[in-house]
C-alpha cells in the first residue's frame, strides 16, 4: 500500500524548497516505513541545495530523521511497528568496506546516499501528476511526514530516549563525537584543537570532554559560539579573526596539539590547523569543502591526515552510547538544538546560515496516522 506524504521538495540546484503532497511507494521486504517525528537540518542538505554536492532533482532531502515505525517488511527482524527509531546513513552492507565493519566508507556511499534511488535502482516518490521525485536521500529523505528506510539503516531508540531531538544523532552529532571517540580515538589527558564551532565542532568538543582530553581548544570567528564551546568542554578558545591561531596553540600546548579536527572545510583554516599540531599528531578533516578549495599543506611531515566520514560510526552501537552519555549528563547535545515547525524550513535554513541556530530540528505536525 502506498502512503500520502507531505514533503519539502527541492526542485533543482539553487532553488527554494516547495511543500508538496506526494505518494510514497510501498516498502520492500527489507525496509521499514517510518512516521517522522522530527528531522535535523545538516549543512550537507544545504550543500546539495547550493550544488556543492551533486544531487538528483527534484529531490526530497533530509537525513537526520527520527520517528516511529509504522510498518515493517516481511524480511525485517528486530524491529516492529511502534518502535521509536533514529535514521542514519545508507550503506550497502556487502562491499569490502562494509564487510570489514567500515560502513561509513561503503564503496557505494555516494550513489546510495545522494543518488535519489534505492540500491536496486527504483524510486520511491511520485508527485500528483505521477512524475518521479527522487527520494532515498541518505536512505531516508526525511523532510517528509513519512520515510522509507532499509531496516539496517535505522537504529532502535531506548524507550526513554528523546525522539524529538534524536535525529541529528544520525549524522552531524555522531560525525563530530565519533571523529574524536572513534576515528581519532583520542586518549585521556591529551590535547585537541577543533576548528569551527557549529553542530559538528561542538559535538567534537563534547566528545573530547567525554574522552578525557585535558586541553580542548576551540577556534572560530564568533565570540558567542566560543563562549558556548567553553560551557560544553572547551578549555581554551581562539578567535581566529583577532589572534594568530598557530602561535596561540603552540603556546597553549607547549609545541603543538596532539589531535585536530577541522569542521569548516575552509582551506586557510585547515592549513592553520595543520601547522598548529605537533609531530605525531593526527588531524581529521570532516567538512564538505566548496569545490575548488585548495590546501597549502606546508610542512606536514610527521603528521597524519584523515578524511573521516560520519565519525567512523556504527550507528546501531554508537547512537545508543551517545544517548547513555546524554542521560548521564555527559553529552548535553540537546543544548545545540533549536526546534522549528516543519513549515518553517526556510527560516531554519536562514538561521543556520547566519549562525543564529546551531542545529535546527524541524518538528512534524502531529496528526493521526
Ligand atoms: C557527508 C558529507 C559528505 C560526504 C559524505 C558524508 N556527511 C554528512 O552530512
Ligand atoms: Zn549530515
Amino acid at each position: 500500500m502506498t502512503t500520502s506524504v507531505h514533503a519539502a521538495v527541492l526542485p533543482d540546484v539553487g532553488k527554494s524548497f516547495v511543500f508538496e503532497d506526494l505518494t510514497l511507494d510501498d516498502i520492500e521486504p527489507d525496509e521499514v516505513l517510518v512516521k517522522i517525528t522530527a528531522v535535523g537540518l545538516c549543512h550537507t542538505d544545504l550543500a546539495v541545495q547550493s550544488g556543492d554536492i551533486p544531487g538528483a532533482f527534484p529531490f526530497v532531502l533530509g537525513h537526520e530523521g527520527a520517528g516511529v515505525i509504522e510498518k515493517v517488511g516481511d524480511a525485517v527482524t528486530g524491529l516492529q511497528p511502534g518502535d521509536a527509531v533514529a535514521m542514519s546513513f545508507a550503506a550497502c552492507g556487502h562491499c569490502r568496506n562494509c564487510l570489514a565493519g567500515k560502513e561509513a566508507y561503503c564503496l557505494y556511499f555516494m550513489p546510495l546516499n545522494f543518488g535519489g534511488i534505492r540500491e536496486d535502482g527504483t524510486t520511491t516518490l511520485t508527485d500528483s501528476e505521477g512524475a518521479v521525485v527522487h527520494g532515498n536521500f541518505f536512505g531516508q529523505s526525511s523532510f517528509a511526514t513519512h520515510a522509507i528506510a532499509a531496516a539496517k539503516n535505522v537504529v532502535k531508540l531506548p524507550d526513554d530516549a528523546p525522539t524529538e531531538i534524536a535525529g541529528p544523532l544520525g549524522c552531524g552529532i555522531q560525525t563530530g563525537a565519533g571523529t574524536v571517540l572513534n576515528s581519532l580515538d583520542v586518549p585521556a589527558g591529551s590535547s585537541i584543537v577543533v576548528t569551527g564551532t557549529g553542530a559538528v565542532g561542538l559535538s567534537a568538543i563534547m566528545g573530547a570532554k567525554v574522552a578525557g582530553a585535558t586541553t580542548i581548544i576551540a577556534v572560530d570567528i564568533i565570540d558567542s559560539r566560543l563562549e558556548f564551546a567553553t560551557t560544553l568542554g572547551a578549555t581554551h578558545t581562539i578567535n581566529s579573526k583577532n589572534e594568530d591561531v598557530t602561535a596561540r596553540i603552540t603556546e597553549i600546548t607547549g609545541g603543538g596539539a596532539e589531535y585536530g579536527v577541522d569542521t569548516t572545510g575552509v582551506g586557510p583554516v585547515m592549513a592553520s590547523l595543520l601547522s598548529s599540531v605537533g609531530f605525531g599528531a593526527k588531524v581529521a578533516f570532516i567538512a564538505v569543502s566548496k569545490p575548488g578549495t585548495t590546501l597549502d599543506v606546508g610542512l606536514f611531515s610527521g603528521k597524519t591526515i584523515v578524511g573521516g566520514i560520519e565519525g567512523d560510526s556504527i550507528p546501531q552501537n554508537f547512537i545508543p552510547q551517545l544517548i547513555n552519555l546524554y542521560k548521564a549528563g555527559q553529552f548535553p547535545f540537546d543544548q545545540l538544538i533549536t526546534t522549528y515547525p516543519f513549515d518553517q524550513l526556510e527560516q531554519a535554513i536562514d538561521d543556520t546560515r547566519t549562525g543564529t541556530s546551531v542545529k535546527a530540528v524541524l518538528v512534524m505536525p502531529t496528526t493521526e496516522s
